[in-house]
């Protein structure tokens, strides 16, 4: 298994790369050049400047999570082209030091989701929280609030502040766009950087909709098996994948896991793994437990047992902790909680291959 840990940079992180060494069995991190405004090309200097300080620990610089794509692309303006350009510029400059994988998302304005950020658990840690029925009550302006108001004076990934103070531009932008209409920007995107892809050798994982369904009207369109899958056909090439993110997709519990790793592992489509178990406490409401099978709604057994199974070999991280043990730290991204799943992750594997070496 090739893990690693997502890491926010010497500035942004209360984690150090010393502290990242010392997890068993870790290969790398995966980080990006958050302070890159959204739309800009990542310049070669500092993508060597940041590699080399994480390969100065032994440690791996071949995923980025994310490069961001701009609204505009997303929105299909006519401004797009330029920011897709920078893309390209980005793709080759990351080339260039080695990085194999890129993880973006297209969800319009908003990244990921939950209503609440440090929710206390009986145990005494606390967790993200998301309830679809609180959701529908709240506007987006106090949305962005509460994010940012529980996030502990770290930022949030995917959560630029640059862009959400023009949220009402946003929101009358994308009123005319639909789930189509998405679809056929993240089809023209695709069509013009995979070539790139393809002649440099970076692979592209779509991170899916977190959580996997429509938010304050806005389009989603990476939620489900089928969807996913028209978008892997629409640009049929092996550098155009999937991050296989099991906390947004399991969100759906329609959503079959074990089954979509099957089924896009064996087209050779998925290139980065995050793993994190979730616990349902009524429809749409769920919180994020630890990553044992018995803690949450997921069985996670049976997702690494289909990892293994397909022999994958991309990336594999863990998702969210729970902040435990007193850690204060960015939501979602402790220390500690973190290290115990990809411990556990670890000895699932660990089990699954001598169970069947011993089967032989
Ligand atoms: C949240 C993350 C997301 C993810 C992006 C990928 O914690 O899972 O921000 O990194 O959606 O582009």
């Amino acid at each position: 298994m090739n893990i690693v840990f997502r890491w926010f940079g010497e500035q942004d992180d209360h984690i150090s790369l010393d502290e990242i060494r010392q997890i068993p069995g870790i290969n790398g991190v995966v980080t990006a050049l958050y302070q890159i405004p959204v739309g800009e090309v990542w310049p070669l200097e500092d993508i060597k400047q940041l590699k080399n300080t994480v390969n100065a620990y032994d440690l791996s610089f071949e995923v980025i999570e994310s490069v961001n794509i701009h609204e505009d692309i997303k929105l299909g303006l006519s401004t797009r082209d330029e920011y897709i350009e920078n893309y390209k510029e980005t793709i080759k400059n990351l080339s260039k030091v080695g990085v194999k994988v890129i993880c973006y998302n297209f969800m319009p304005i908003f990244d990921w989701i939950r209503t609440e950020l440090n929710m206390p658990l009986d145990d005494g840690s606390e967790t993200m929280f998301y309830a679809h029925r609180q959701l529908q009550k709240i506007t987006p302006e106090k949305l962005i609030e509460d994010m940012l108001s529980g996030s502990q004076g770290f930022s949030l990934p995917g959560w630029e502040p640059e862009r959400l103070k023009e949220l009402e531009k946003l929101f009358k932008a994308y009123a005319d766009v639909d789930e189509t209409k998405l679809f056929n920007n993240l089809v023209y995107f695709l069509e013009q950087i995979i070539p790139v892809c393809e002649e440099y050798d970076v692979k592209m994982a779509i991170h899916p909709d977190d959580p996997p369904w429509s938010l304050f009207e806005l389009p989603r369109i990476i939620t489900s098996e089928t969807s996913i899958m028209r978008m892997l056909k629409a640009v049929d090439s092996e550098y155009n994948g999937l991050t296989l993110c099991t906390g947004s997709l399991g969100a759906n519990i329609n959503n079959d896991i074990p089954k979509m790793i099957r089924r896009f592992g064996s087209m050779g489509r998925i290139h980065f793994a995050h793993i994190r178990n979730l616990k349902f406490v009524d429809d749409r409401t769920f919180y994020e437990s630890s990553h044992r099978s018995e803690d949450g709604s997921l069985d996670v057994f049976e997702i690494v047992k289909a990892l293994h199974d397909i022999e994958f070999k991309g990336y594999i991280r863990p998702d969210h902790g729970r902040m435990i043990w007193g850690e204060k730290g960015r939501p979602g991204y402790g220390l500690y909680d973190r290290a115990l799943g990809i411990t556990y992750l670890n000895g699932l594997w660990e089990a699954i291959s001598k169970m069947k070496e011993l089967n032989k």
